[in-house]
């Protein structure tokens, strides 16, 4: 089989046990060095000190790995030239032998193909700003109406256009559901400005909804659990919106675009907020991946 489970990894999930599969994009791309290998190991350490096993994924030399060692994580959060991986990336990066960090999309196809069914990242890509005339909407979107998955994040990115990405997901057919909230979270900011039809509370709930999905063989969909960074670690609103604003501009001006948009306007917020926005995103991502823990152990005991 091309996939490269790791033994932990295996084993946990031949014995039931809780997994986590984290992704690889946010520490290669979407958080700077020398941060992000320490934010890498930190949320491993996470998932584990809620009893979970985390499976980081990424393909190195063309083998898709599900669950990383530390001298592998190290080579995600320090080569350069590492690739930007979505999931239509994945047989070009195995027939080429090439190295790159997963995205959303590829990650969830890798771990839904290993067996794990519990996913935590930061913010899921979706609709840009401009998408009219750039047509700009991550492949995120469409592989998680198509793929059993529940992926545990802070909403969609706010660099994006929001209630056209919401509007996505509902024509997809995708759940989405506010863990906690019945506003959907802003990524950096606890509240995008949007509601959301549907809340639920406790890891149990999420994990009921879960194993109702398997029992209505609904079209092989994900479930959104959107879990809002808390208010006193959000990035401050008006910061948000004023740097936010340079972003894109900055972004268009520069001809920035494909994949590399999204990094982008990550680093440009970093960069022009004294890392404050890092320090939002940093918050929201430990949060999932603890939520995603105990989600992932619920679903262990359904
Ligand atoms: N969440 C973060 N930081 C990130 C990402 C998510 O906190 O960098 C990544 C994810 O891998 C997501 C990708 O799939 O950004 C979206 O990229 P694009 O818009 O090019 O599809
Ligand atoms: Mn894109």
């Amino acid at each position: 089989m091309v996939l490269v489970v790791s033994e932990e990894v295996r084993e946990a999930i031949d014995a039931g046990r809780p997994v986590v599969a984290l992704e690889s994009t946010i520490i290669a791309h979407g958080l700077p060095r020398p941060r992000n290998l320490r934010v890498a190991l930190e949320l491993e350490e996470a998932v584990r000190r809620e009893g979970a096993v985390p499976a980081t994924i990424a393909v190195l030399d063309g083998r898709p790995h599900v669950g990383l060692t530390g001298r592998q994580v190290e080579r995600v959060a320090n080569e350069d030239g590492l690739r930007k991986l979505g999931h239509r990336d994945l047989p070009l990066a195995v027939a080429c032998g090439a190295s790159g960090a997963t995205t959303v999309s590829a990650t969830a196809l890798l771990a839904a193909r290993a067996g794990v069914r519990v996913f935590a990242t930061g913010g899921l890509g979706g609709v840009h700003r401009q998408w009219t005339a750039t047509q700009d909407e991550s492949a995120d979107l469409g592989l998680l109406a198509r793929t059993r998955i529940t992926v545990v994040c802070a909403g969609v990115k706010s660099i994006l256009d929001v209630p056209a990405t919401l509007q996505r997901l509902e024509t997809l057919g995708v759940a989405v559901a506010g863990y906690g909230t019945d506003r959907f979270p802003g990524f950096y900011l606890s509240d995008s400005g949007h509601p959301v039809d549907w809340r639920l509370d406790t890891p149990g709930q999420v994990a009921e909804v879960m194993r109702a999905q398997d029992l209505l063989g609904a079209p092989d969909s994900a479930l959104v659990v959107a879990h809002p960074v808390p208010p006193d670690e959000q990035l401050d609103p008006d910061v948000h919106a004023r740097v936010l604003a340079d972003a894109l501009r900055a972004c268009e001006e520069e001809g920035v675009t494909g994949q590399a948009v999204t990094p982008f306007l990550l680093d440009h917020l970093v960069r022009h907020t004294d890392g404050a926005s890092l320090s939002a995103n940093l918050a929201a991502v430990r949060g999932n991946v603890r939520l995603a823990a105990r989600i992932a152990a619920a679903w262990a005991q359904a």
